[in-house]
């Protein structure tokens, strides 16, 4: 693609700017990650609210950016090849960002694999879990008799929480070093509020995790990145 006007969702969502990066999103926790790492990074970047409503995401313009129907997507009008590029799946945009502007993945081989193992981590497992908890837990829990699934979920995310308390022994940040691994690991921990979920898994059993939700929750970015793009307006 030679130019921002040949993605056709630029034509439903048009750029202000076509010369920064352009955000397809919404904050919810896949989304929060990558507007994190914008707002942590300072790469300019223009934010354009997406919806979960089909509406937005099944849009044929949002489908020709992510064929998948899930925010985050963005476009880097740069990209590696000085050409605009298109990416969807949080996960390779934050390795994508990381690697364009060199932060928040460790250079030395050592940390970068850890900090990568971590992001698998999420993205493997925490994200589908806990998003499989929420739907049982918070929006179709009551229309499910069969409490297996519940169980089911309910009994991961602990174990799973279980995993992270444990990992954060002796450290601040999920891989050492703050680094893209929290972007996509904390936003994940902040949707067992929203689910209700929090006295199901035990949250309060796990300190060390909690301090460490408090502790990315107070960085000024990420305090912008939880409304961006904005829900409203
Ligand atoms: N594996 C994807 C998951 C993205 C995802 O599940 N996005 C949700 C919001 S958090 C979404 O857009 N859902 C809309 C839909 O499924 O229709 C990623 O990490 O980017």
């Amino acid at each position: 693609m030679a130019s921002l006007d040949d993605f056709p969702i630029t034509r439903r969502w048009p750029p202000q700017d076509p010369s920064v990066l352009q955000l397809y999103s919404y904050p919810t926790p896949n989304g929060i990650k990558v507007s994190a790492f914008l707002e942590e990074s300072g790469l300019p970047y223009e934010a354009h609210r997406v919806t979960l409503d089909d509406a937005d995401v099944k849009s044929p313009e949002f489908l020709s950016l992510n064929p998948n129907n899930k925010i985050p997507a963005i476009i880097d009008p740069d990209g590696p090849d000085g050409h605009p590029f298109g990416l969807f799946e949080s996960g390779a945009i934050l390795i994508y960002l990381a690697e364009k502007t060199g932060r928040f993945l460790p250079a030395d081989p050592r940390g970068r694999h850890e900090t990568m193992q971590w992001l698998m981590f999420q993205m493997g497992g925490v994200g589908p879990l806990f998003g499989q908890l929420g739907f049982f837990v918070k929006f179709k829990g009551a229309e499910v008799a069969d409490p297996i699934p519940r169980e089911r979920y309910v009994g991961e995310a602990r174990r799973l929480l279980g995993v992270i308390e444990t990992a954060l022994e002796g450290r601040d940040w999920i891989a050492g070093e703050y680094s893209i691994a929290d972007m996509a690991l904390a936003p994940w921990l902040g949707a067992l509020d929203f689910y209700g979920a929090k006295d199901l898994v035990g949250w309060t059993d796990h300190p060390r995790t909690v301090a460490y939700l408090d502790r990315f929750t107070a960085r000024p970015a990420v305090q912008r990145a939880l409304d961006i793009p904005p829900r409203e307006g």
